[in-house]
């Protein structure tokens, strides 16, 4: 039923986080943050993560040889402002080669200012909780965008930011580790005013005369679904506690397996009129046993959305290599490509090549249905639930 080729120009590719693959990121909030026992599982850090800082090049020869067409990045603020107002011109150059080295390779870049970590000033200062902060990240995009401008054309201000409040200050097991809703609450606006400061610059909607949009395409992060049922003490949750349907297929994280939602989400978007891109979407699967099903399902269900006219313009994999998965460290393996913390080696999972026969014949090979969805009893999500 969705067998079928997807549109000429297709983006294939995957994502991937500074913090979560370079290594040797230690002025950062997250870096201090994993310096406590008790934060992050098995006492894992995030050094040396995949070496990324320094394998990049070679990274990128072996996506390419996978047939990917696109990357997507993000650039660590820590390491280009270090301090408030010095800007690391080392650090700029790095990224300059970094995408360089993609283009050099047909793979557009696609880069995200910032995902998750806040130099260890910006924390000290009161993080996103202090309005000012939006001013601060407003002048860090601005500096980055004028000097790395010309070598990508797709930006991502912020990355998932109701997960930083939800998670560092609702739940409190990111930094800045609070539960208080009302910092999450402010955290929220101070956010979106960054993101809203400098969409304006950034969008080609900010040229245009009268109001304007603050976002030139939807980035969509798709890993399951969540059910929620009242339950009274839950108040710091507002009341929903999580729940999974008995027998629901799962990742390695107890994430339910639910690819019909990703078709859902992809055509509720519809109705905003612009071009959509997949910017993440993947599973925790160490034995690679539900990846190559998840491939199939999840990708046909996208292919199914564009049959329906939903403008999806690229599909970004989370992830490539297996990284630093923020509070369950490395136990989590997300990769394409698994890769050992100690001896950096990159090993193929079955799942790698399946994806790059897709990618090399911008198709989806088989016919996928999609599973029918289990929804009777349901029964907590338990622990392994983070989100
Ligand atoms: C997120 C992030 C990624 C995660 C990925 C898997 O969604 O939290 O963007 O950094 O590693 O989603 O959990």
């Amino acid at each position: 039923m969705n067998a079928g080729r997807f549109p000429e120009g297709f983006f294939w590719g995957t994502a991937a986080a500074a913090h979560q693959v370079e290594g040797g990121n230690h002025a950062n909030d997250w870096w201090a943050w994993e310096q406590t026992p008790g934060h992050i599982k098995n006492g894992d850090r995030s050094d040396p993560a995949c070496d990324h800082y320094e394998r990049f090049a070679g990274d990128f020869d072996l996506l390419q040889s996978l047939h990917q067409n696109a990357h997507r990045l993000s650039l660590e603020w820590s390491r280009i402002e270090p301090a408030p107002g010095q800007f690391s011109k080392t650090a700029i150059q790095h990224y300059a080669d970094v995408l360089q080295a993609l283009r050099d390779r047909g793979m557009e870049p696609m880069v995200t200012l910032h995902h998750f970590t806040n130099p260890s000033w910006i924390a000290d200062a009161g993080g996103w909780e202090t309005p000012d902060t939006a001013l601060r990240f407003a002048n860090y995009a601005e500096r980055v965008t004028n000097e790395l401008g010309q070598l990508a054309r797709y930006w991502v201000t912020v990355n998932e930011p109701t997960v930083i409040a939800y998670q560092g200050y609702v739940r409190g097991e990111w930094p800045p580790g609070k539960r208080d809703l009302g910092a999450a609450a402010r955290t929220l606006v101070t956010l979106l005013r960054g993101h809203g400061r400098l969409a304006f610059p950034l969008t080609r909607a900010g040229h245009a005369s009268g109001p304007a949009p603050s976002q030139d395409f939807f980035g969509l992060n798709y890993y399951t679904r969540e059910l929620v049922k009242f339950n009274r003490h839950y108040g710091a949750e507002l009341f929903g506690e999580r729940v999974l349907p008995v027998g629901a297929p799962r990742s390695d994280l107890n994430w339910e397996l639910y690819p019909e939602g990703f078709y859902r989400v992809l055509r509720s978007l519809q109705r905003e009129g612009l071009p959509i891109f997949v910017t993440e979407n993947g599973i925790a699967d160490a034995a690679d046993v539900r990846r190559p099903d998840f491939l199939l399902t999840h990708i046909g269900a996208m292919l199914r959305a564009i049959h329906a006219g939903v403008p999806v313009r690229g599909y970004f994999h989370w992830t490539c290599f297996d990284n630093f998965e923020w509070a369950e460290g490395y136990s989590a393996k997300f990769g394409l490509i698994a890769c050992d913390p100690v001896t950096q080696e990159r090993r193929l999972r079955p799942s790698a090549r399946l994806y790059a026969e897709i990618c090399r014949n911008n198709e989806l090979p088989v016919s996928v249905e999609l599973p029918p969805a289990p929804l009777g009893r349901v029964e907590p999500a338990g622990p392994a639930e983070l989100r």
